[in-house]
Parts: structure tokens; C-alpha cells; sequence
């Protein structure tokens, strides 16, 4: 009974979609002058995220059923995982250069450069710790973005149960798109020659670095508020980049705060 309606889509061509949704390579484009203080290294840090946070936007509408979801859902979900994936794509651009952290072509930073600012390096040094992790695995293209995706769509799950219809029809899509995700990972180890045992055994360890993720996330969560109290951050309402060019619904600006 609980059996669902596939997606057309095969796990091919589900992630040469999410592939070419990928976003380009941001370059900060500022003048780093270093030696850094709390305030400009923190400046560059938000500036960069401003712009990766409107890519992210982007990229989540190009992940193929994303925008059917309820437009409450997808807000929901990037709100609940902005800050995993930004952590993500760090990781994935740091995966070749250990004990570095490549914000951007442009800005990269080790770990004693986190110094001056209070509570950072504990942070840099979760996302060194993870990234090495990826590097151990040797992560290919296809299984990150697989991830990524995998984030996006996870990051809700557990939150309130749907009560309307409408809202149980976008869970169940949203339901649906997790499994075809899956399926795209489960396809993409399946192309790296391993045993079925080895193939299994990946997926446990890529599947359970997302929970690392998540914590990292949280910490940093907690780091960028005590950061906020101190007014160091500056925060951009960015779900208007969302409302404001979803075409599917009929009721675009009432989230508008
Ligand atoms: C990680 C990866 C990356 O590519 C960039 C950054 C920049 C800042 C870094 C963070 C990171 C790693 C963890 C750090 C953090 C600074 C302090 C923390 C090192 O310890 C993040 C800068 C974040 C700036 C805040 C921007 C406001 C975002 C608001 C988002 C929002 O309100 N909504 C609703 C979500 C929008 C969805 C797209």
C-alpha cells in the first residue's frame, strides 16, 4: 500500500541534473588586508556568505522537484540548512589542500589566522577535522553533490507534522525526492568498482558524516549569534530572493517581513 509512483527520472540522469545545477565559483573580490581583525575577517566571511546564500537559492530551485514542494517547505528547508551546506561546499573546495580553508579562491585562511577572532578556531578546526574525513574517503564530484542534496532535503524532516492537505502532498513529494536521492547516491558509489560489501559500507560512512555536519553547523550557529550580540554580522533577509521569483504560487508575498 505504501508503494510510491517512481520518478520518471533514473538515478543518471537525476544527478547530471543536480550536477549541472552546481553553483560557479564566487570570488570575494576584496582587497584582504591582512594581517585581519575580528571585524574584517568577519566582514569578508558574511560577504562571501551573502553571495553564496543568493547562488544557494538558485541552485535549490535547479534540484528537479524542489520547486514543486509547498513554497512554505522549501523556505523551510533552506532556512534549516543554509549554514550545512555552505559548510559542505567549504569542505569540498578545501578537500585537496590540508589544513586549509578555501572560502573562495581568494580568501583562504589556515587555522591560526582564525585567532583573531574570539571562538572561530574552534569552529575552523571541526571543518579541517571533517574535511579530512572527505579527503580519507576520497569524495568524488558526484557523491558531494549527492550529499548536498541529500542535506537540503533531510534538514526538515522531523519538524511538525503536516495538517492540511496541501501539506501532506508536499511532504510526500518531498518524501519521494529523498528516496530518488538516495538512489542517485547508491548509483554513484556503485561506479567506483567496489565490492558490494565496500559499496555498502560507503554509504554508511558518507551518510553518517552529515550528522558531523549538522553539529558543526549548530556550533557555528551558536558562534555567529554570540558574534551578532557583539554586532560584528550583519544578517540579510535573502527569502525574498525566494518569494519574489517562485512562479508556482499564487500567494508570493506574504512572507515578506
Ligand atoms: C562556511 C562556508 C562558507 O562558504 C562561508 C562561510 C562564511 C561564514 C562562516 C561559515 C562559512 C563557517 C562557520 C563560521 C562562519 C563565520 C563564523 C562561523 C566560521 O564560526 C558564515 C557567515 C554567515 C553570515 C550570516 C549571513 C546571514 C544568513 C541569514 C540566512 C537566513 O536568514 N536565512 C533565512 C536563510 C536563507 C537561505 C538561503
Amino acid at each position: 500500500a505504501t508503494h510510491h509512483h517512481r520518478s520518471a527520472m533514473s538515478p543518471e540522469e537525476f544527478i547530471s541534473r543536480i550536477m549541472e545545477a552546481e553553483p560557479p565559483e564566487i570570488y570575494l573580490m576584496e582587497d584582504l588586508k591582512k594581517p585581519f581583525t575580528e571585524a574584517s575577517m568577519m566582514m569578508s566571511l558574511t560577504n562571501l556568505a551573502d553571495k553564496e546564500l543568493v547562488l544557494m537559492i538558485s541552485w535549490a530551485k535547479k534540484i528537479p522537484g524542489f520547486v514543486e514542494l509547498s513554497l512554505a517547505d522549501q523556505i523551510h528547508l533552506l532556512k534549516c540548512c543554509w549554514l550545512e551546506i555552505l559548510m559542505l561546499g567549504l569542505m569540498w573546495r578545501s578537500v585537496d589542500h590540508p589544513g586549509k580553508l578555501i572560502f573562495s579562491p581568494d580568501f583562504k585562511l589556515n587555522r591560526e589566522e582564525g585567532q583573531c577572532v574570539e571562538g572561530i578556531m574552534e569552529i575552523f578546526d571541526m571543518l579541517l577535522a571533517a574535511t579530512s574525513r572527505f579527503r580519507e574517503l576520497k569524495l568524488q564530484r558526484e557523491e558531494y553533490v549527492c550529499l548536498k542534496a541529500m542535506i537540503l532535503l533531510n534538514s526538515n524532516l522531523c519538524s511538525s507534522s503536516p495538517q492540511t492537505a496541501e501539506e501532506l502532498e508536499s511532504r510526500n513529494k518531498l518524501l519521494r525526492l529523498l528516496d530518488s536521492v538516495i538512489d542517485a547516491l547508491v548509483w554513484a558509489i556503485s561506479k567506483l568498482g567496489l565490492s558490494s560489501q565496500q559499496q555498502t559500507l560507503r554509504l554508511g560512512h558518507l551518510t553518517m558524516l552529515l550528522s558531523h555536519i549538522r553539529h558543526v553547523s549548530n556550533k557555528g550557529m551558536d558562534h555567529l549569534s554570540t558574534m551578532k550580540r557583539k554586532n560584528v554580522v550583519l544578517v540579510y533577509d535573502l527569502l525574498l530572493e525566494i518569494t519574489s521569483s517562485t512562479s508556482s504560487s499564487s500567494s508570493s508575498s506574504q512572507t515578506a517581513s
